[in-house]
């Protein structure tokens, strides 16, 4: 690098803090709902960042890189796309505002190429880790070698490695053989509350070096460097590196005099480092004691460009949180903001013009040509942006229903994947499972021993070739197509995540599939909502779920997760009760996942499906006597739409049953004891509450914006249940998953289900134990339903 590009650098430095905070500033009007604590949080943090992003955004960094930054250093991200060209003043000086530039970079809603969404500490940076294990994965396969292989990076804050995903995340990586992975962490040594606790670093690079990571401290600035040299520096750096963070920190905040007086109270008398002292101007101390290395170019530059290896790295850069603005270094900087005179007093600082705030070039000594001419030549933006596209997978016409007589939707769907595995389909070949040790009792075993364990070199099975009988052969390849991960369901939604951006990161679409226990989705909740965020697109596949896998007792059972489904915003959650059920939403799902239509509504459902999504399964363990029946198109239509009557109320219907799930042969059972007392009961299936939901929501909001004939399939489903009807509801789950049905169209609701769980038992006992058996749903009908007392129906049990 020429001098006159390091000057350049050096300027464009000061023009990324000043845009972000100018950014933040211009936008203090849209604190007056909030308690502006977070617009704050953007001035410190950003200008903490500035230096490193510079860095590496105008100088290190290549198209094939992609990238996590840290939530709040957002405004430094949005101000170097600007001034790359791909971000708008309008959009800045509407940041955090309606359509305006993101408070946290966003992939979905932000229009300057955020390649990783960021906001819930720890997930954007452990989501580089699983992105890069993609990238490993892609080629791996054959796929993508036309492109050079990227650097996943992330910007991490310190506090962010507080977060135990980030921990999990690691030890993943190093299974894995991890390559081409840099952390770069903001070391500021400060959170949102205060200042960390002493000696973190030493901790953190021991972790990072015990999982095969290069460690590079990043501690000391050129002009420290220079003064350590001088005579005297050494007791100079001795007194840098004994410093507590606190006291730095606060002299930092104070300035040249107070760095002068105390270290002059602490290392005066000493002959050279007194001179050292001494020599300089309060302003020139102050500027030798914030030079971190965080906030040095050529010390970062130097670091960044030694590394000529693709193993990961960590670099820990000493920074202060809020460099270069009047709340440097102060524990409370988090929820500072600058006044308008201190932001005025920065900009005649930096020549800028009142009223020339957004003017790229304003007060830079460069003339506008050379910095344009720098900007041009920018390796990160030399392919312009850097989203790729993929081609679609192509999907056979349907996948066949397993012909078993009683199956559980968990078996069928092992057997359904086993099938597409028996194939060298296209489908078949872009499948890439995944699962938190629990491959073969979700059902992958079939799949897993036709298509492999993915690693990046050939591992044999030892039980296999000492002839041990197993069902399971875990022979492990580069062409294998499933990653099998630790107990971390954290990491398998963000590997998910990963997989489900392949398209848009790597050019190249897989349709990835995770399985887990239902329950445990919770514990990775915050990945999956982060993933769904992110629009990465991947099928999820629960079992067991609910009660009914009974005698596993409370810790297994998952009473809310459909809840989640029908909540979850770019998530389409089906619970089907058959296998010919299962085959169709999987083969509906196969094609939703790589859709990327318009958000428009279908006026049939009035879902917005042409946008695609992610998809959940929640399955069981039950098996349930399959039905055996031809599914025509409008079953088939009925099963994605979300529900289809197995059968159609009667004229003389007084009830009607509505279930999801493997409950199905007690609510069939019902509808047989009811019979005799009360005539042409319906049978409700429903597979999915979640676009039946969605469908209705949208619906009612049509209406409401004066498109009067706008009916949804739960609507034309109930227009068949004459108005006196009751409906029972009825799931192995939260009753709220379906008790909303009566606000359709009105009619009374019995919603049956779990609130309280962790009884084990039989599955009898336990249906009994909750009331969603044949006899409660029985029980239940007669009372929504009133009339002759049904014979068929037993005491219920006690409270
Ligand atoms: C999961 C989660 N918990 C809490 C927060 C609120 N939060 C935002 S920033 C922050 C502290 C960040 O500290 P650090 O990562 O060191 O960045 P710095 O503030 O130093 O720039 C916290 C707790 C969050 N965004 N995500
Ligand atoms: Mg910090």
């Amino acid at each position: 690098m020429t001098t006159d590009d390091l000057t350049l650098l050096q300027a464009l430095e000061q023009k990324v803090r000043w845009l972000s905070t100018w950014t933040v500033h211009n936008a203090n009007h849209l604190r007056e709902n909030t308690d502006g604590l977070k617009v704050g949080g953007h001035q410190a943090s950003s200008a903490s960042l500035s230096t490193i992003m510079t860095a590496l955004y105008f100088s290190v960094l290549r198209p094939e890189d992609r990238l996590a930054v840290k939530p709040h250093a957002s405004p430094n991200f949005h101000a170097i796309q600007y001034l790359l060209g791909h971000q708008t003043q309008e959009k800045l000086e509407n940041f955090r505002g309606y359509g305006g530039a993101q408070s946290y970079p966003s992939r979905t809603k932000d229009i300057d190429d955020v390649d990783f969404s960021t906001g819930s500490v720890g997930l954007g940076v452990a989501q580089t880790l699983f992105a890069s294990l993609v990238q490993d994965y892609v080629r791996a396969h054959g796929w993508g070698k036309d492109r050079p292989e990227g650097r996943m990076v992330a910007l991490v804050g310190d506090a962010e490695l507080d977060e135990g995903n980030v921990f999990e995340a690691l030890l993943e990586g190093w299974k894995h053989g991890l390559r081409n992975t840099w952390w770069v962490v903001d070391y500021n040594r400060q959170g949102l509350d205060a200042v960390l606790r002493e000696g973190l670093y030493e901790r953190f690079a021991d972790i990072f070096r015990t999982m095969g990571w290069d460690v590079v401290v990043v501690k000391y600035g050129s002009l420290q460097q220079a003064a350590f040299a001088e005579p005297g520096g050494d007791k100079l750096r001795t007194w840098i590196d004994t410093c507590p963070n606190q006291e730095y920190s606060a002299l930092v905040f104070q300035g040249g005099a107070a760095w002068r007086k105390r270290l002059l109270d602490d290392l005066g008398d000493q002959g050279d480092v007194t001179r050292l002292i001494e020599g300089r101007s309060d302003d020139d101390l102050a500027a030798l004691m914030n030079n971190l290395g965080g906030h040095d170019l050529p010390a970062l530059l130097e670091a960044f460009n030694a590394i000529d290896h693709d193993r990961p790295v960590c670099f820990l850069c000493y920074t202060v949180k809020g460099f270069g603005l009047p709340m440097a270094g102060h524990k409370d900087n988090h929820a500072g903001l600058m006044t308008t005179a201190q932001v005025d007093t920065m900009r005649e600082s930096l020549g800028i013009r009142p009223g020339h705030e957004w003017e790229k070039f304003e007060g830079l000594t460069q003339s506008a040509g050379e910095i344009e001419a720098f900007l041009a030549a920018v390796p990160f933006a030399a392919r312009g942006t850097r989203r790729l596209e993929a081609e679609r997978v192509s999907l056979p016409e349907t996948l066949a229903t397993p012909g078993k007589e009683s199956l559980s939707t968990q078996a069928g769907f092992g057997l359904i994947l086993n099938e597409i595995g028996r194939t060298d389909s296209d489908l078949a070949r872009r499948i890439v499972t995944t699962s938190p040790d629990v491959t073969v009792s979700t059902n992958l075993g079939p799949w897993l021993n036709r298509r492999g364990l993915f690693a990046k070199s050939v591992m044999a099975d030892v039980f296999k070739r000492e002839r041990i009988p197993s069902t399971f052969a875990w022979e492990a390849s580069p062409e294998g197509q499933h990653i099998e991960l630790g107990i971390a369901e954290m990491n398998l939604f963000l590997l998910l995540s990963a997989l489900g951006l392949s398209h848009s990161l790597f050019g190249e679409r897989l349709l990835p599939i995770g399985t887990l226990y239902d329950p445990f989705i919770s514990r990775g909740l915050d990945a999956l909502n982060y993933a769904c965020y992110q629009d990465a697109r991947f099928m999820v596949v629960a079992t067991p779920s609910g009660v009914t896998l009974a005698p596993e007792g409370g810790a297994h059972q998952s009473i809310g997760t459909p809840l989640i489904g029908l909540a979850q915003d770019g998530l389409a959650a089906f619970e089907p009760a058959f296998v010919d059920e299962l085959a169709v939403i999987v083969d509906w799902a196969f094609d939703y996942l790589q859709r990327d239509g318009d958000a428009v509504h279908d006026e049939r459902t009035w879902l917005r499906d042409e946008t695609g999504g992610s998809v959940y399964l929640r399955l069981s363990t039950r098996p349930v006597d399959q039905p055996g029946r031809v599914v025509d198109d409008e079953l088939r239509q009925g099963i994605v739409d979300g529900a289809y009557w197995m059968r159609k109320p009667g004229p003389n219907c007084e009830v009607v049953v509505a279930y999801q799930g493997a409950i199905a042969p007690e609510a069939i059972e019902a509808i047989g004891l009811m019979a005799e007392d009360r005539r042409d009961v319906g049978l409700l299936a429903v597979t999915s509450a979640d676009r039946l939901n969605a469908g209705w929501t949208a619906a009612n909001r049509a209406r409401e914006r004066g498109l009067v004939h706008a009916r949804c399939h739960a609507e034309r489903l109930l227009a068949e249940v004459p108005q006196h009807c009751g409906i029972v509801t009825v799931i192995d789950a939260h009753p709220a998953t379906l008790g909303w049905l009566g606000s359709v169209l009105g009619h009374r609701v019995r919603p049956l289900g779990i609130e309280h769980f962790g009884q084990a038992g039989t599955l009898q006992d336990l249906y009994r134990h909750y009331g969603i058996d044949a006899n409660a749903i029985v029980a239940a009908a007669e009372s929504v339903a009133p009339g002759r007392p049904i014979r068929h129906i037993a005491a219920l049990p006690a409270m």
